[in-house]
């Protein structure tokens, strides 16, 4: 595959007809043994009953052209909120123009706004006893805000970390963190979803459950004990409170968790499997037909946690209940249910009505469509076999991951292997399912620039879907955009789904990694100007109250900048001191930013418009130092300094 890349590559503007080779499916077909390739021809056959693809790079005519165009000083329709893969972070984008708005830092550090150098983002992260972050690093993949009865309301947006276990949340009125939580004996946590409305309070309509699923399974408890023992591993899928940010619960479960996914009634929470068969190594993953879909019956798993039935691993407090196959047979009192599904499965999404969960099979050619009022069914023990909840399986093209939704009774799903998007009928694939042979399951397909894995449309995943936009995450952008050395960034493809055809409107380039995203209309994000100084009790309300306060060898240095000049044009503290500076932002003017830099002291951080922020550091070099305004803002920008003197 890097060869042919290599050899695909062109530098000289001219797109290269014969991109689309460089991952060749031959090569995946070997990869994914005999299944795939009963797949792959099985897709051939459907292929050629179906509409032919778009033509490649098909530029958007140029009449249509300004129909997507935001114009100079007009606005967007759209936040795109995305995960930064393992940057770590959570970006925004406006659509459909596609503009960069900004980046927040989450299990980062990023020295624009000191996020991992501030005390109050330390104590979000959380440190070690010498005061160090515990973690640097982080891998985002799936970001999804509070939901109130079924639509975004603005509140939070939660985010995981693949890497240390982590849920972030994001307040929407500031888009900064402010709470992180480690799952205790998790690893590899990857899907993540909050409730859609409280399943068990009918009377509280919005989330108050966010559901945390971990793809890798390990020891329980992970202590050095039973390494050998690979088929006692097990997962864990954790319900975290959206409020405290506690985990609330968790339930051990046999396979694995990939993907997450809530009903619109609260009842259900879902993840797809695709190491059923419990392997430590991919051939041993890919060894049986069918994975599954698992269903959590959220009512009854808070039951079972109130009435005592469950167990705690290690040290963690978190109590854990039961969800295993064996253990859950009997669909009465079931906890779990498990859904065969082929094969490999990624992705697990609901349609906007409610009614259905997609998910894909990744190394069988087909999305099988599961009914949530089936699997409700199946818990009150009318349904015998849980694959009877399974309505249709459309053959849809090769390597399926994710699947939006219009508004129409259309789902559009990402083909990694065939680098297209797919359009299908939902009802018109669970008639086929039924052995009506008249209907048209895939409505059309169209290329997209390559290889993609995530793909999701306008509100999608609300019941406001509009049915407007699908964007197409693509993991290769190639030949796309300028060269940029080895490392390329990824497209994130605009796609029109208003009318029968999909149409490509535009390409928009993003930094590496997005793994998912989300389409939010406008009006639902109601964002703050400037901050509330009341709101920070370390707060200098008055320049007055500038100085330095020294308690032994601890030295508070109390500091406020309004453009152009701190409280304080110098400072004197001690060798070997432990200096806290805190700095207060009295400008009352948005978008009146400040920054604090300490030279050869590592310091570095912004504070915004009536905001307070904290750092702590050992003055351990005598000298003078020019502490500086990092951010522009006065046309004396370069004159507001402090002079921090260190004494011998
Ligand atoms: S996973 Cu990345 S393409 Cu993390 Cu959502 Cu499917
Ligand atoms: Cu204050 Cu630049
Ligand atoms: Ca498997």
């Amino acid at each position: 595959m890097s060869q042919d890349r290599i050899k695909d590559q062109k530098h000289d503007g001219q797109p290269d007809v014969s991109r689309r080779k460089f991952l060749n499916t031959a090569a995946f077909a070997g990869l994914a043994g005999a299944s795939m390739t009963v797949g792959l021809s099985a897709c051939k056959q459907e292929e050629k009953a179906a509409p032919a693809a778009a033509p490649a790079s098909a530029p958007a005519a140029a009449s249509e052209a300004g129909k997507y165009e935001v114009a100079p000083g007009q606005l967007d329709t759209y936040y795109s909120f995305s995960s930064g893969g393992h940057s770590g972070n959570v970006r925004i984008y406006g659509l459909p123009s596609g503009r960069e708005l900004k980046c927040i830092p989450v299990f980062n550090t990023d020295c624009l706004v000191g996020w991992g150098i501030t005390n109050e983002s330390k104590a979000i992260i959380g440190t070690k006893p010498d005061g160090s972050l515990k973690y640097q690093t982080g891998d985002t993949h799936h970001v999804h805000p509070s939901y109130t009865d079924g639509t975004y309301d603005g509140k939070y947006l939660f985010v995981n970390d693949k890497i240390n276990s982590r849920l972030a949340r994001v307040r929407l009125d500031t888009m900064e963190c402010d709470k992180i939580t480690e799952l205790p004996n998790v690893q590899g946590f990857h899907g993540t979803f909050p409730d859609k409305r409280d399943p068990v309070d009918a009377s509280i309509n919005h989330t108050t459950r966010v559901f945390c699923g971990a793809e890798f399974s390990i020891p329980l408890p992970n202590n050095g004990h039973n390494i050998e023992k690979t088929a006692e591993y097990r997962s864990l899928f954790s319900c975290v409170d959206s409020e405290t940010m506690q985990v609330r619960w968790q339930v051990l479960i046999d396979g694995n968790c990939d993907l997450v996914a809530t009903s619109y009634d609260g009842k259900l929470a879902a993840t797809n499997q695709y190491n059923t068969e419990m392997g430590v190594h991919y051939p041993e993953m890919m060894s049986v037909e069918r994975d599954a879909c698992l269903f959590f019956n959220v009512a009854r798993i808070e039951e079972a946690v109130k009435a005592g039935k469950v167990t705690y691993i290690g040290d963690s407090k978190v109590p854990v209940v039961d969800g295993r196959k064996a253990a859950n047979a009997d669909p009465k009192t079931a906890l779990t249910c498990y859904v065969p599904i082929p094969k490999n499965p990624h992705g697990v999404n609901i349609s906007p009505d409610g009614k259905y969960y997609a998910c894909s099979g990744k190394l069988s050619p087909t999305a099988t469509v599961i009914e949530h009022e089936l699997v409700l069914k199946w818990f009150e023990g009318e349904i015998k076999e849980p694959r009877d909840t399974v309505v249709a399986e459309p053959e849809i093209g090769l390597g399926p991951l994710h699947t939006g939704f219009d508004n129409k009774g259309n789902a559009y799903t990402t083909l990694f292997l065939d680098s297209q998007i797919v359009k299908w009928n939902v009802e018109a694939a669970i008639k086929a399912y039924k052995g009506d042979k008249n209907v048209t399951v895939v409505l059309d397909r169209i290329d997209v620039h390559y290889q993609p894995g995530h793909g999701f449309t306008s509100m999608g995943e609300t019941k406001e879907a509009d049915g407007k936009f699908f964007i197409s995450d693509n993991k290769f952008s190639k030949d796309r955009f300028l060269p940029v050395g080895p490392l390329h960034p990824e497209t994130a493809q605009m796609i029109d789904i208003s009318g029968d055809k999909m149409k490509l409107v535009a390409d928009h380039s993003v930094l590496s990694e997005p793994h998912d995203s989300i389409v939010v209309r406008r009006d639902i994000i109601k964002t703050r100007q400037v901050y509330n100084m009341d709101e920070f009790p370390n707060a200098v309300k008055d320049p007055k109250d500038s100085g330095v306060f020294r308690d032994g060898k601890k030295v508070t240095v109390k500091l406020t900048g309004q453009a152009p000049a701190y409280s304080m044009p110098e400072f004197t503290v001690k060798k070997g001191d432990e200096v806290t500076i805190i700095l207060t932002n009295h400008d009352k003017v948005e978008d009146l930013t400040h920054g604090f830099a300490i030279p050869k002291h590592d310091i570095n951080f912004i504070v915004n418009p009536q905001e307070t922020k904290s750092v702590t550091f050992k003055a351990d070099k005598p000298g003078i130092y020019w502490c500086y305004c990092t951010h522009f803002c006065h046309a004396l920008h370069l004159e507001m300094r402090s002079r921090m003197i260190v004494e011998l």
